[in-house]
């Protein structure tokens, strides 16, 4: 194989266009091999292998720097870059990240989970270079769903006022996760399939040789590029008037092509330059090339017939999806909002049916919540659903447009707490800390399936203010119990040696933790909090009356998590009842499954009910 002999960038460099095609379909095949066995983003990774092999083969990196927006697509520059080896280990506990990690490899320029940051990072990066008189290129890779984001325009209208020099790459695809949605996405679709394309290109030629510092050297490239290649050179108007040159589309696929027009691009050492990609998602796995929304990213799946391997039980989001279809049948006031997360957020089917009162607004959670903010204002019933790591873009959304006018959205948070294998940028963990200082905001965290259906009912006639309901990753036990949303918290057993408050996911541990000291006599009240805010400090000093001392748990930060919250409601004569706070250490917790992280931060039942013991004895 090619690949055994590739262990260096500096190795790609001595390749030919031929061995560098066959390198790119050993790289894929090695990528559905180990993707097949640990899951990850498939269909954005495979739609990039020459991409990559064509960037690394041209820049010199790491001295040049490549950016990757939102890194899902980064596995052949891993393979490319030192970590070939080490691959199989991805997005497993200790091993591989599946985004760019600064710590893996001086290749991987900035951390990144979150899209559209590219742009920004490129800009600021450039202009670090200029002012310090150093010399290299920038290059940032942005897909065109990450480039309809806010934080992209910002960058785009930063980066077109300026004159640094640098590389921004398109990667369209004409996928978000799902189908891309909006203006842009049509302005690009016109831009590739319109008769536009003749005219300007005659209005590209002149424009391009009218460029005195390009000089002759590079047109005829660019001459030679569209005439050999039969690919175009048009003008992307929108780009162009912004101050950015444009050059494109280009076909992603074709190693020869894109190596000559990144060759020629590297030499225009001045301005800001886009150039325009067209590539296929899952490009080279046909189930993928098919489907690649279900492979954009996926678990386990067998390779020979692309089904995923696992279970199918209902997940907190498949409930999530069908309770406000349910609602939405009875109530017209029920709006669904996603920001391109509508299949990872259950709301496939609400489309289907309601496609009026569905919005996907893009990779936009900042919009989202302001336009859902103007809903509610004006009547509706806004549900917006999203995962709680992304809602983090959207802070001054909560408090500006929502909770200062106290306005009735519902916000579904989604993946709130550990998320596994996607990792430090992905744990949902910040949502309560984040909200739980908001005035106006409610908070309910089901611990089953049946208890977020009931809480969406709830959310869906409650229009004093905006409500967030946190719910974790993956399935929802079916347990029968609605929730009891009045006092907010409902003790579960008995016991008066210490007292369990645990939210979420965590009760069904502190049932466990319970059955534990049980077992090595000691007694336990566990106490399943529905509503983190507000907060009954009576009910807990009543609990607290009773028992020796008292834990929280929860899926989240600690810091200004639950049990702070917990701590702070109540008077100082039971603050010392505190033996601990079970959750999230203030630091960066790495991937791995939930169980293992679980696991290593102590917080499952044996470790929880050994710390009891200990802290008890003392
Ligand atoms: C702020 C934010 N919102 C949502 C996501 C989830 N997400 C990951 S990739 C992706 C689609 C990106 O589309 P595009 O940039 O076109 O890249 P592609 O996957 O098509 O290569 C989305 C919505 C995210 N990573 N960050």
């Amino acid at each position: 194989m090619l690949l055994d002999s590739i262990n260096s960038t500096q190795d790609l460099k001595k390749l030919g266009i031929d061995d560098l095609n066959l390198l790119s379909s050993e790289i894929r095949e090695y990528i559905i091999d180990v993707i097949s066995q640990n899951g990850g983003h498939l269909a954005p990774s495979l739609g990039v292998v020459e991409l990559t092999i064509a960037l690394h083969y041209i820049f010199d990196t790491p001295v040049d720097k490549v950016i990757w927006d939102v890194g899902h697509q980064t596995y052949a520059h891993k393979i490319l870059t030192g970590r070939k080896n080490e691959f199989p280990t991805i997005r497993k506990l200790g091993g591989l990240s599946g985004f760019p990690k600064r710590k893996e490899s001086p290749y991987d320029t900035y951390n990144v989970g979150h899209s559209s940051t590219s742009l920004s990072l490129a800009l600021g990066e450039a202009v670090a270079r200029d002012l310090q008189k150093q010399s290299y290129k920038v290059v940032a890779v942005i897909g065109d769903g990450s480039i309809t984001n806010g934080m992209a325009f910002e960058a785009l209208n930063h980066i077109g006022h300026k004159e640094n020099d640098l590389i921004i790459i398109l990667n369209d695809n004409e996928h978000s996760i799902c189908k891309n949605v909006g203006a842009l996405p049509k302005y690009f679709n016109r831009m590739i399939t319109g008769d536009m394309y003749n005219k300007v290109r005659r209005t590209s030629r002149n424009f391009i040789k009218n460029i005195p510092s390009i000089g002759d050297v590079s047109f005829d490239f660019l001459q030679r590029f569209f005439d050999n290649f039969k690919s175009m050179i048009v003008p992307g108007q929108l780009f162009e008037d912004m101050g950015i040159r444009y050059f494109g589309p280009v076909d992603g696929h074709d190693m020869a092509s894109m190596i000559e027009v990144f060759n020629g691009i590297k030499k225009i050492n001045y301005g800001p330059k886009i150039i325009h990609l067209l590539t296929k998602k899952g490009k080279g796995y046909i189930h993928a090339e098919n489907e690649p929304a279900k492979f954009h990213g996926i678990g386990p799946f067998n390779r020979k017939t692309g089904i995923a391997i696992g279970n199918n039980r209902d997940t907190f989001s498949d409930i999530a999806g069908r309770t406000l279809l349910e609602l939405a049948e009875k109530d017209e006031k029920i709006i669904a909002i996603t920001a391109a997360m509508k299949i990872g957020t259950g709301l496939y089917d609400f489309e289907k049916k309601f496609p009026q009162r569905f919005f996907d607004v893009g990779i936009a959670e900042q919009h989202m919540l302001t336009f859902a903010a103007a809903m509610a204002s004006a009547g509706l019933k806004p549900f917006i659903s999203v995962y709680s790591t992304f809602l983090q873009r959207a802070y001054d959304q909560l408090i500006h447009d929502i909770a200062l006018m106290n306005l009735p959205v519902r916000i579904l948070i989604d993946r709130s707490g550990i998320v596994g294998d996607d990792g430090e940028t992905h744990h949902g963990l910040f949502d309560i800390s984040m909200i739980r200082d908001i005035p106006n905001f409610i908070i309910l965290a089901p611990s089953s399936g049946d208890e977020l259906k009931s809480m969406i009912i709830y959310a869906s006639e409650y229009n004093n203010g905006p409500i967030a309901i946190r719910y974790p990753r993956g399935a929802a036990e079916a347990d029968g119990k609605t929730a009891g949303l009045s006092g907010g918290m409902e003790i579960l057993a008995g016991g008066s040696d210490v007292a369990i408050f645990a939210a979420g996911d965590m009760v069904k541990i502190s049932l466990e933790v319970h059955d534990i000291l049980k077992m090595r006599g000691i007694s336990s009240e566990i106490v399943k909090v529905l509503t983190i805010k507000p907060m009954d400090p009576d009910f807990v000093e009543e609990v607290l009356g009773r028992t020796a001392g008292f834990i929280t748990m929860e899926n989240a930060m600690i810091s200004g998590g639950l049990g702070e919250y917990i701590l702070s409601s109540i008077k100082p004569r039971y603050k010392s009842k505190l033996l601990f706070n079970a959750g999230f250490p203030d630091e960066i917790i790495p991937h791995g499954t939930a169980k293992e992280l679980f696991e290593r931060y102590k917080l499952d039942p044996v470790s929880i009910a050994d710390r009891i013991a200990e802290s008890l004895k003392q």
